[in-house]
């Protein structure tokens, strides 16, 4: 039981550096050609509600995605959670686009401190990365 869910583990944590990844070769595509489309840095806001998340209570997420102040929509986006001192792996939270550009969801934290928030955007011509820090409270 234990060594499945640490298997998960290590694939979520394989997705992320993927994505990381794909960031700096995106990059790497624009100056070589100059036919791929110019790379824009997504601008990514999370807010989470309540606004200060309580430990082992739900919190929800809005995450607002906009790439030259225009709403990116259809895009695959999920929000990573990792503990920034402590090991606790990594929460993956499944976002639901409910308006243009609006993404959201739910989840918990299972202990208050401060948390790394990846948000990961996955579009057609790539995938995105833009990270974020959120404060837990007791
Ligand atoms: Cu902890």
């Amino acid at each position: 039981m234990r060594e499945v869910k640490q298997m998960r583990l290590q694939i979520s944590r394989a997705v992320l550096i993927l994505s990381l990844l794909t960031v700096p070769l995106l990059g790497c595509s624009r100056s070589d050609s100059s036919v791929a489309p110019a790379v824009v840095p997504l601008a990514v806001s999370v807010q989470t509600d309540p606004a200060v998340p309580h430990a082992e209570q739900q919190t929800s997420f809005l995450v607002e995605v906009t790439e030259r102040d225009k709403p990116v929509v259809q895009a695959e986006v999920s929000l990573y959670l990792e503990m920034r001192e402590m090991d606790h792996g990594e929460h993956v939270i499944r976002l639901v686009e409910t308006s243009p550009g609006q993404y959201r969801g739910a989840g918990t934290f299972p202990m208050s401190g401060t948390w790394v928030t990846h948000v990961r955007v996955k579009r057609e011509q790539g995938t995105e990365s833009v990270n974020g820090e959120v404060t837990v409270s007791d």
